[in-house]
């Protein structure tokens, strides 16, 4: 099934452009470890001009002036990006597939979901324009007062490489619902669909400069428009070491941030559940995109009485399932992103097990592959919580498991963590499920499932995972900001 990933430039201002320093980035294709493009690599010098070609996408000046068109006219171009995607999907799925080690089916529902996600913004782009001036209930009649809704301004978009095209769609598709201008600044280790999406932008005459695409590394090119002054605003998912560092540049002229960043979600499992079921939701929730999800319920909280016969199941598991190149037909488990991200898995099961816990299952490249950044599911017994294994994001497919006695107990150690992003119980009791809903501390909460995520619902998380939600309507408000107008309506003097 071969596949050429197009060469691309830079996106400013509605065209290709060259890096000014001409430098590229390397594609490794992580599945069989060989380069198979690059990518254009952004500097300062870059992020000027784009940051100059959003300026003047809103400006008047220009007279295709993006923020004050209308929401239904912006809605139309959203809706064009949408169709194109639509049409380009097998070919997006299979350049994700061997960019970033994704399984071809899974690429194609991530496609799936840029296209419904970029639809589901043109209606709220739509919506927009009828909840302008919404009124102000005032105490005295001598006023009055309404809301006008804004958009921001020019908002720098930085993502990862675990979803590559739909992280950026996250960021995109409201940022420009909203009537912002964007830089969007990809992870260097996946970033051929996001120059696809450039390709998609130029096709469907988005008017110039509302799009700008960098690609490049995060100190080059992600630093400096974090740092930008004329950018207003930065949405960033990615590690918490990197979101701390782009907090820090915004705090220095006081430039708002929304925050999407790591997690170490658990997932409560309750003597009272049908084994089989569960045992699903604990492999999918912890094994799909292999673990590099920053919502993955990676810590397995385990009633004891159930233990053994359910680690059992899941250990079946991890020994029957497909891992192969991602393009094979029913691979369900790929590659790890790159090289770093691999040794830094098997560092963390490595240093598991010296610290005394158990590799029940997994824990090294697969013997049938040779070549690739392949790991096996991994399930971790015997550990305790001060382990390294336990208390930091791995992003890979590694799952370590405790045990619990009571209620109590198992949301104690669910809570035993500085992130608070996802949290998943399973349970057949209803009352036990909403208790624990409320008691986790966390911004998503699944009952009977894990990872299950829809476009019309917020995501986002607490503690150190982040601040500010995506998606919904929420995923909107992050790129507008609310005027307050109160007029004098009295013929009395004041
Ligand atoms: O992340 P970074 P990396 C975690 C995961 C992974 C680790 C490292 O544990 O192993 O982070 O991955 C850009 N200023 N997550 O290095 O650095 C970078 O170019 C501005 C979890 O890929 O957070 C990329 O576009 N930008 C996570 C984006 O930030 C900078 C998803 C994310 O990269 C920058 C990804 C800087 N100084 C990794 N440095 C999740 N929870 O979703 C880097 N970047």
């Amino acid at each position: 099934m071969a596949i050429n990933v197009p060469n691309r430039q830079l996106f400013i201002d509605g065209d290709w452009r060259e890096p000014v320093l001409k430098k590229r980035i390397p594609i490794v294709n992580p599945a069989t470890e060989e380069i198979i493009g690059d990518i254009p690599a952004a500097t300062a010098e870059d992020v000027e001009l784009a940051v100059a070609a959003a300026r003047v996408a809103l400006s008047r000046n220009r007279g295709k002036d993006w923020a004050s068109a209308s929401g239904a006219v912006r809605a139309k171009y959203l809706r064009a990006i949408a169709a194109k995607i639509t049409e380009r999907k097998s070919e997006l799925a299979k350049l994700e597939a061997i960019d970033c080690g994704k399984p071809l089916e899974e690429a194609a529902w991530d496609i799936d979901d840029v296209a419904g996600c970029f639809e589901y913004y043109a209606d709220l782009a739509e919506g927009l324009d009828a909840k302008q001036r919404a009124p102000v209930s005032l105490p005295m009649e001598t006023f009055k007062s309404y809301v006008l809704k804004e958009p921001i301004g020019v908002v720098g978009l930085i993502t990862p490489w675990n979803y590559p095209l739909l992280m950026a769609t996250w960021k995109v598709a409201p940022a420009l619902a909203a009537g912002c201008a964007a830089i969007l600044k990809p992870s260097e280790l996946s970033s051929v669909t996001c120059l696809e999406l450039a390709e998609v932008c130029r096709e469907v005459g988005l008017p110039p400069g509302v799009l700008n695409i960098l690609t490049g590394l995060g100190p080059e090119a992600g630093a400096p428009l974090a740092s930008h002054p004329d950018v207003d605003k930065i949405a960033f998912t990615g590690s918490t070491a990197t979101g701390s560092k782009i907090m820090a540049a915004a705090a220095q002229i006081v430039k708002p941030v929304s925050l999407e960043l790591g997690g170490k979600s658990p997932i409560v499992v309750f003597e009272d559940v049908d084994l089989d079921k569960a045992a699903e939701w604990t492999v999918f929730g912890c094994f799909w995109t292999n673990g590099q999800i920053c919502s993955a319920t990676s810590r397995l909280i385990l009633h004891e009485s159930i233990a053994a016969e359910f680690l059992d199941r899941l250990v079946k598991w991890c020994k029957n399932i497909k891992i192969s190149d991602p393009l094979e037909e029913g691979c369900r488990l790929g590659p790890v992103v790159s090289r770093g991200q691999y040794e830094k898995v098997l560092k963390f099961t490595s240093t598991a097990k010296s610290e005394g816990a158990t590799i029940l299952s997994g824990g090294a490249r697969p013997k049938h592959l040779k070549k690739g950044f392949f790991i096996e599911p991994t399930i971790i017994t015997d550990v305790t919580t001060s382990m390294q294994v336990w208390r930091e994001e791995v992003f890979g497919p590694v799952l370590c498991v405790k045990t619990f006695s009571t209620e109590d107990e198992a949301i104690e150690l669910a809570n035993d963590t500085h992130y608070g992003l996802g949290a998943a119980v399973i349970s057949n009791d209803v009352e036990r499920c909403d208790r624990i809903s409320k008691a986790f501390q966390a911004g998503i909460v699944w009952i009977n499932c894990s990872q299950p995520c829809f476009t019309q619902a917020p995501w986002g998380g607490k503690k150190r995972s982040g601040f500010g939600r995506e998606l919904g309507a929420w995923g909107l408000d992050n790129y507008l900001s609310v005027k307050q107008v109160t007029q004098y309506i009295s013929d009395e003097p004041w």
